[in-house]
């Protein structure tokens, strides 16, 4: 049975090419920065948008005609994770992404819901022992079900804290079943709407004790992944607590946790931050705490999580010079955490989707090594901190300086000289790079 019959395997074919069903620039085997653009980059598929999602907004029901729909149940659990192998291969993509409950529908009790998770991931092991397909990440669904309204690991309800850590436990089980390199925690109503009633400081105990758990157990079971956390500011929560990557580091670090996690970084969330994506992927980097991307983009004219796959090559390139920089993403990946907009219903747009943003972020790595090659930030940033370089920007940074010594340099010196940062120009030499 094949669900996408009208499209064959994806291949690189060049620039020139018009094959709306081709790569222009994403080559997996060729060589950039001494690495196959396929382990530089890592793509992802989001099991939830690509297999779950069926174009529903707050304001209409699901426009996605897909090869399974009219399925139910566990059924239709078994055809998504058919169509899905076949739709990796097709791409190429060589790692897929999920959620507990995008993969399998729930039952009346936990062990029920766990023994028909049981079912489909014992179906998706076998589909993995006949393809090159791997598991860059799974994670739980903890804010769907009602039970989640105040929360998870920050609920004020003790049951439901004991349900979430029964969830994840499972999850640990299933991740170290699927070998899946990364294990993400993305709170989506783990934070408050008002003070009012809440205790912010127990909530925030809470949720270290509940990473503390997870650690703990992982290394029980002999789970080896890397743990992520996903930072967003807000949606569905008001105040969420991984705000963005500053906050989470320093959550982190308050409670013995940092050296055992680091930060999937998203483009959208960054964006509904206040912050461009690049901010937050140098923050967790020049921290040592760069793990993986979710890559898409938001629109801010809307300024809602629109998760639109990533075709912005200015955004990327910047993104892509900090994956760089970062010595690429270890075991975490490029993971298309995007959704074809409702117009696109059709199931051929699940495939220009992912090619578009496999694309451009081959087009961003190739860039970036010119970008490298040419030392262009290097240069600028050399040449716009040399003051640091020699005499008492040196003292200083050697810490050989300190507030009277300073003073002394200082006092009698009239004429401080400004240089100019020269934006215009930097932003007109980066466009010939990027076009
Ligand atoms: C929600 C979001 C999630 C996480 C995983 O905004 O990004 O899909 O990536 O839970
Ligand atoms: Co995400």
């Amino acid at each position: 049975m094949s669900y996408f019959a009208n499209v064959g395997k994806i291949q690189f074919e060049g620039k020139q090419s018009d094959n709306p069903l081709a790569f222009k620039h994403y080559n997996p085997d060729e060589i950039v920065l001494g690495k196959r653009m396929e382990d530089y980059l890592r793509f992802a598929c989001a099991y939830w948008h690509t297999f779950t999602g069926e174009g529903a907004d707050p304001f209409g029901v699901g426009t996605a005609v897909r090869p399974w729909s009219g399925a139910s149940g566990i059924d239709l659990a078994k055809k998504r994770v058919e169509a899905s192998f076949e739709f990796y291969e097709k791409l190429g993509i060589p790692y897929f992404c999920f959620h507990d409950r995008d993969i399998a529908p729930e039952g009346a009790t936990l062990r029920e819901t766990n023994r028909i998770l049981d079912e489909i991931v014992s179906m998706i092991k076998d589909y993995m022992k006949t393809s090159n397909v791997k598991l860059l990440w799974n994670t739980a669904n903890m804010f769907t079900n009602p039970r989640f309204v105040h929360g998870a690991a920050t609920s004020n309800n003790a049951e439901v804290f004991a349900y979430a850590a029964a969830q994840v436990k499972k999850g640990l089980e299933v991740g170290k079943e699927l070998g899946s390199e990364n294990y993400v925690f993305w709170g989506g109503r783990e934070g408050y709407e008002t003070l009012l009633n809440t205790d912010l400081k127990l909530e925030l105990d809470n949720l270290a004790r509940f990473f503390h758990m997870a650690i703990n157990y992982a290394k029980e079971i002999g789970y080896t992944g890397q743990f992520l956390i996903e930072p967003k500011p807000k949606e569905p929560s008001k105040h969420q607590y991984d705000f963005d990557a500053a906050t989470t580091i320093a959550f982190l670090q308050s409670y013995g946790l940092k050296d055992h996690f680091k930060l999937n970084i998203e483009a959208n969330h960054a964006t509904l931050a206040g912050h461009t994506f690049e901010h937050e992927l140098r923050v967790s980097r020049i921290n040592g705490m760069l793990g993986s991307i979710d890559a898409n983009q938001g629109d801010l004219l809307l300024g809602w999580d629109t998760d639109e796959f990533p075709t912005d090559l200015y955004a990327v390139t910047l993104a892509m010079y900090e994956i760089v920089e970062n010595g690429g993403l270890g075991s975490g990946g490029v993971n298309f955490d995007a959704k074809v907009r409702r117009t696109s219903f059709e199931p051929e747009d699940l495939f220009y989707a992912h090619i578009a943003g496999m694309d451009t972020f081959a087009r961003g790595l190739k860039t970036v090594a010119k970008l490298k090659e040419d030392g262009f930030f290097e240069k600028i940033v050399d040449d716009r901190y040399a003051s640091f370089k020699s005499g008492i920007g040196l003292d200083i940074v050697n810490g050989k300086a300190d507030f009277k010594s300073l003073q002394a340099y200082i006092i009698d010196k009239d004429n401080i000289v400004n240089r100019s940062g020269r934006l215009e120009l930097i932003k007109g030499a980066l466009n010939e790079y990027i076009f």
